[in-house]
């Protein structure tokens, strides 16, 4: 986008200093995002962002859960008497003209947040970056037990296994791909169903009322904190999937991100599988912050959450590669195929090192 035109789009929202040029940052999938320069050494630089409004239909609902959020988390860190409140949270800046957290030009949804100098995000994870990694992520969840307003669900369902049951049940009765008959996929669509009540029960905890919603992060990947020169975390960021949630999401999604030995498109079956050194020190990480909140239910039913995703994200990959590639990049054919199956070979994984998760939690609680 030409210079002018994205001046033009800050040039919408309460900024101080003087903005000298605006470059494209990062390398997301999702938002275009860009930095915003100030020529005053003493003045902030700015993260510029576009957000996609078709994976996130509601913005405005988007950019008050992250009001609410950040809002919550500032006051938290300054009763704690805090120093460099500004690189712990993220700081959103409003619009001259109605003081909203976004502003809509030529029917795009546009933000501006305050740049953290100094701080770096990671891809991979090693132990001690996941042991970070879930004390960060508890410590997110611990300090969002209390905000006093009810946030929305930004994708609806976005995590309800038996909405995502349902809909790869859709796409099997109407074979759009014309792949439903093939015998791999016959293999996992039944390996999917003699899981499913199983898989289903966070949902039924939900309506019996014996498992809480709190508010989730629900995309806690490594790459989604920042950390500064000493490697310590400083904060969670892209905030846009916050929202109400059992907390399998944070805690599963993590491990079926970070604890798989490969990447989630590695189609060699043989090299998939659990990392019990990333499961260890992320849960000892999460447990440290998470557990003065959590119930016994939410603890007893971790392993299962290792489980959950994996077996979520086949069914999701799954539905995908059955309706024609249509949400998922893929380079080839059949690359949503071949990511449904490598979540399989990982779940089949984790249910292989449930009694092992159990003695390590339980003998993590007796500490
Ligand atoms: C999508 O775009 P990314 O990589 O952050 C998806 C996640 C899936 C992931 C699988 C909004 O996340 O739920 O786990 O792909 N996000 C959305 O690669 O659907
Ligand atoms: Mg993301």
């Amino acid at each position: 986008m030409e210079q002018n035109q994205l001046k033009h789009i800050v040039s919408q929202f309460a900024t101080s200093g003087t903005i000298c040029e605006i470059k494209p940052l990062g390398a997301g999938l999702i938002n275009d995002t860009y930095k915003v320069i100030t020529a005053e050494p003493d003045e902030p630089d700015y993260v510029l962002q576009r957000v996609n409004h078709n994976v996130f239909p509601d913005v405005d609902m988007v950019m008050r859960n992250i009001d609410a959020v950040t809002t919550h988390i500032r006051k938290k860190l300054e009763a704690a008497g805090e120093d460099d409140i500004d690189r712990k949270v993220l700081h959103f800046i409003p619009t001259k003209a109605d003081g909203k957290l976004y502003a809509v030009i030529d029917g795009s949804y546009w933000r501006l947040m305050v740049f953290i100098p100094n701080a770096i995000t990671k891809q991979a994870v090693d132990a001690e970056s996941s042991r970070d990694a879930g004390r960060a992520f508890g410590r997110f969840q611990a300090m969002l037990a209390d905000i006093p307003v009810q946030l929305g669900e930004t994708i609806k369902d976005f995590h309800n296994m038996e909405f995502r049951l349902q809909q790869l049940r859709e796409v099997v009765s109407k074979d759009p791909a014309g792949r439903v008959h093939e015998p791999q996929v016959q293999y996992l669509l039944q390996e999917i169903d003699a899981r499913a009540e199983e898989m289903c029960k966070a949902e039924r905890m939900g309506r019996e009322g014996t498992l809480p919603k709190r508010v989730c992060h629900c995309d806690t990947k490594v790459n989604n904190m920042m950390f500064n020169d000493r490697n310590e975390v400083l904060c969670v960021i892209d905030l846009d999937t916050v929202m109400p949630n059992f907390i399998f999401s944070d805690y599963g999604d993590f491990l079926r991100t970070g604890a798989n030995f490969v990447a989630e498109d590695n189609a060699d079956m043989s090299a998939v599988g659990f990392n019990m050194e990333i499961f260890r020190a992320f849960t000892e990480g999460y447990l440290e912050s998470a557990r003065s909140f959590l119930l016994p239910v939410e603890i007893e039913n971790l392993p299962y959450a290792a489980a959950l995703f994996p077996y979520m994200q086949c069914v999701r990959f799954l539905w995908d590669y059955l309706s024609g590639d249509k949400y998922w990049k893929c380079q080839y054919p059949e690359h949503n195929f071949v990511r449904a199956n490598n979540q399989y070979h990982l779940l089949k994984s984790v249910e292989a090192h449930y009694p092992a998760m159990k003695a390590f939690i339980a003998e993590e609680l007796a500490k």
